[in-house]
């Protein structure tokens, strides 16, 4: 496919999100659609973006957990890219109207104190690491009923709309194995483990070096990285009050209006 019909899917799904409408799939209209086309696709969406001023934050690590893969009936590791736009205010309140369908999802949050790409070892990838916190990521399928192919959910910006940070906590914490519960309403909606992200979050760091190395990029001083989801998604409603406990790493929160 050439790259005009490339730059006119990245058009497609930013307009998309800019206006919260759901579009059908693009491999509705073009089944050959490659996860590389995609990438490619998901590139020029965010470059559309850093043209109207957003700022790169960082990068997303999606389908880490095997919940998050079934949830969607993927099996791939994918990974998207992080604005400055996209962070929400721990605390605050989310307003729904800006999203087609948005889920919420807990997640381990690392920021880089040292530039990190390629193939690494975990020990290289933790050394690499300046701080670690308990977060949450929103994402909003630009997808009709949240429903895609892995090309399709690639070029999508894997789904990434929003995230919150909680404290930041010293890099060897330990995070391979917290108790998650996420909570609306004061009621537990998902509860899970931090293990549950490729065993150890740590590996989620390791896998984002390397396939966005492969992509030419890497992870930066500054960078925020969301290891990926440990549980499956909860779909947001206007009243909800979200709160998410880490065990000992401690909670993020956020309300949700319409
Ligand atoms: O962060 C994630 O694991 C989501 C990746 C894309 C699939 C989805 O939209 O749930
Ligand atoms: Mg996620």
């Amino acid at each position: 496919m050439s790259n005009v019909s490339l730059a006119d899917f990245a058009a497609k799904l930013d307009e998309a999100a800019l206006t919260a409408t759901a579009t059908p799939q693009l491999t509705d209209s073009y089944p050959g659609f490659t996860a590389d086309e995609a990438y490619a696709v998901q590139l020029m969406l965010l470059q559309r973006r850093w043209q109207r001023g957003e700022k790169r934050a960082g990068y997303k690590m999606g389908l880490t957990s095997r919940a998050k893969m079934v949830q969607v009936g993927v099996s791939e590791v994918i990974w998207g890219r992080l604005t400055d736009a996209m962070r929400q205010e721990e605390g605050g309140t989310l307003s729904k109207s800006r999203f087609v369908h948005p889920r919420v999802e807990p997640e381990i949050a690392y920021i880089m104190g040292k530039e990190l790409s390629g193939n690494v070892s975990a020990v290289e990838a933790l050394q690499a690491v300046e701080a670690v916190a308990p977060a949450m990521e929103i994402i909003d399928s630009r997808y009709q009923n949240f429903k895609f192919a892995l090309p399709d959910v690639i070029a999508d910006n894997s789904s990434s709309s929003g995230f919150y940070v909680g404290s930041w906590a010293k890099p060897d914490t330990d995070v391979s194995n917290l108790g998650i519960v996420m909570e609306v309403n004061g009621r537990p909606v998902q509860i899970g483990s931090s293990a549950a992200i490729l065993g150890n979050p740590i590996r989620s760091l390791v896998s984002a070096a390397k396939l966005v190395g492969r992509a030419g990029e890497s992870l930066r001083p500054g960078d925020i990285v969301l290891a990926g989801g440990a549980t499956a998604a909860h779909a947001l409603a206007p009243g909800e009050h979200i709160q998410t406990h880490f065990q000992t790493l401690g909670r993020v929160a956020f309300n949700v209006e319409a």
